[in-house]
C-alpha cells in the first residue's frame, strides 16, 4: 500500500482545473451592445467600489470631493493611496495587478501611464475576447435590471442576443421597496397598486412575464437583507408567494436569493456603502421545503451562514448553493468554504462566481479562485487515493466540469 500512500494527484487536478471552461453564473457585466454600462480598462478597474472603500480608510478628503473628481482623477488617487503609499496586498488590489500581469504588462514598472496606453490601444469588442480567453470562461451571466433607466431602453429597442452573455431578471426593487416600485410599474403601464390587491399582484406577474419573454433569463434574482423572512405578513413575502414563485415555477426558472446585504450602512460611500449581516437560514429551509416545484439558487453573504447553508443543501435537492460572494471572495474564506462544501456536498454545488463589475476582473477573479479550488480538490482526491480509490483523469475532469459549469446548466434546465 506504500504506492497508494504516496499518490499525489495534484498535477492532474491542477491541470483539470486550469483547463476547465467556466460558466460565470453571476456577474455585473454587460454585452458590448449596452455601451458604457460595460466597464473595462485600468481606470474602471481602479475605481471599483471595493477599492474606493479601501482608499477612504487612508484619505481624509470629503466624500463629495471624491465623487466630484473625474474617473481618471479618482483612479490616480486610488493608485497613489493603495498601490504607491501602501502595499497592495488586499484581494481587490492584488486583483488589479494579476490582470496587468496576465495581460503581459510590466507590473514591476508600476507605470500607470503605460497601462493606460495599453487599454487605449484596444477596442471593447476585441477586449471581451481577450478577457474571456484569459479567464477561461465561455459565458458571463449578467444582472439585468428592468428598473434601471440606463439599461431598460437597450432591452426595449435594439437588443440582439450575444451568446457570450446570458440574461438574468433582477428584481430587487419589487421585493425591497415594493410600494415605490409599484409606482414605477404604473409608469411602465402595469396597474400595480401599493395595497397589492389581487389585480395588482396579477399586474406584477404580467410585468415579470413580459420581461422574462423579453430577456429570456436563466433565472430570476434578488439581493435580500439579513432579516429576509418567509413566511411573513409583509409586501415582500406576498410578492414572493403570489408573483415570483408562480412565474418561476411555470417557466422552470430558478429563483436566486442572495441574502445578507445591509444596504448603505455608510451612504456617503454610495455603491461601496453596503455591509453584511447574519441571515435566517430558516427562511431558505421553509421556501425549499414548501415550494418543492421551485428551484432555488442561494448564496449568503455572512461567513456565519455558510455551514448551515451547506447543511440545508443536503436536505433539499431544489436548493443549489453557489459562490463565495462579495466579502467572502477572499483566499482564506474561499478555501474554508470550498473545503467545507466538498466535505458536506461532494461535487454537487457551484463553488464560485466572479461577481465581476469590470470586464477585466474575470481574469483575476477566476485565476485566484482556480488556484484555491484546485488546492482543495487535490487534498480531497489524495484523501481518496489513500483509501485505495484512485480517481482517474476522466473522473477528475468530469467532476471539475460539473463544479464549474454543468451543475449550473443542469439546474437551470
Ligand atoms: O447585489 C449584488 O449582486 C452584489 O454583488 C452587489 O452588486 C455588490 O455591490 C457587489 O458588487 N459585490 O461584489
Ligand atoms: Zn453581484
Amino acid at each position: 500500500m506504500e504506492r497508494l500512500a504516496n499518490t499525489d494527484l495534484g498535477p492532474i487536478v491542477r491541470s483539470a482545473v486550469n483547463d476547465a471552461v467556466i460558466t460565470d453564473v453571476h456577474t455585473h457585466l454587460y454585452s458590448p451592445q449596452f455601451g458604457d454600462l460595460l466597464l473595462w480598462g485600468i481606470d474602471d478597474l481602479l475605481t471599483y467600489h471595493y477599492l474606493i472603500a479601501e482608499t477612504f480608510r487612508y484619505v481624509s478628503i470629503p466624500y463629495e470631493s471624491f465623487w466630484a473628481m473625474s474617473k481618471q482623477q479618482q483612479a490616480d488617487l486610488i493608485w497613489k493611496t493603495l498601490f504607491v503609499e501602501n502595499s497592495p496586498f488586499s484581494e481587490a488590489c492584488r486583483g488589479v495587478l494579476t490582470v496587468l500581469s496576465k495581460l503581459g504588462l510590466d507590473v514591476g514598472a508600476r507605470d500607470l501611464s503605460e497601462y493606460r496606453a495599453y487599454f487605449r490601444s484596444k477596442s471593447v469588442d476585441e477586449y471581451v475576447d481577450i478577457a474571456f480567453n484569459l479567464a477561461g470562461i465561455d459565458c458571463a451571466v449578467m444582472t439585468n435590471d428592468p428598473f434601471d433607466d440606463a439599461e431598460r431602453p437597450v432591452w426595449l429597442s435594439c437588443y440582439k442576443e450575444d451568446p457570450r452573455f446570458r440574461a438574468v431578471l433582477r428584481i430587487d426593487p419589487l421585493l425591497n421597496s415594493t410600494q415605490q416600485s409599484c409606482e414605477k410599474l404604473r409608469n411602465f403601464g402595469y396597474s400595480a397598486d401599493p395595497a397589492l390587491s389581487a389585480q395588482g399582484l396579477s399586474e406584477i406577474r404580467r410585468f415579470l412575464e413580459d420581461w422574462a419573454d423579453r430577456m429570456k433569463p436563466l433565472y430570476l434574482a434578488a439581493s435580500l437583507p439579513p432579516d429576509f423572512a418567509y413566511p411573513e405578513e409583509s409586501p415582500r413575502a406576498r410578492v414572493v408567494r403570489e408573483c415570483i414563485l408562480p412565474v418561476c415555477r411555470d417557466r422552470g426558472l430558478p429563483f436566486a436569493m442572495m441574502i445578507g446585504v445591509k444596504k448603505l450602512v455608510n451612504p456617503a460611500l454610495r455603491l461601496a456603502g453596503d455591509s453584511v449581516g447574519k441571515s435566517r437560514i430558516e427562511t431558505v429551509e421553509h421556501l425549499c421545503a414548501n415550494f418543492p416545484d421551485n428551484k432555488f439558487l442561494v448564496t449568503m453573504l455572512a461567513r456565519e451562514n455558510q455551514h448551515e447553508l451547506a447543511v440545508a443543501a443536503r436536505k433539499y435537492r431544489n436548493l443549489m448553493v453557489f459562490g463565495c460572494w462579495w466579502f467572502l471572495n477572499n483566499p482564506s474564506l474561499v478555501e474554508e468554504i470550498t473545503r467545507m462544501r466538498c466535505e458536506l456536498l461532494g461535487p454537487s454545488f457551484i463553488p464560485q462566481h466572479s461577481d465581476a463589475r469590470v470586464l477585466d476582473q474575470v481574469i483575476y477573479k477566476w485565476a485566484h479562485s482556480r488556484t484555491i479550488i484546485a488546492s482543495v480538490l487535490t487534498d480531497k482526491y489524495n484523501d481518496l487515493a489513500r483509501t485505495g480509490w484512485i480517481a482517474t483523469v476522466e473522473e477528475i475532469r468530469r467532476d471539475v466540469d460539473n463544479l464549474f459549469r454543468s451543475n449550473f446548466w443542469r439546474f437551470v434546465g
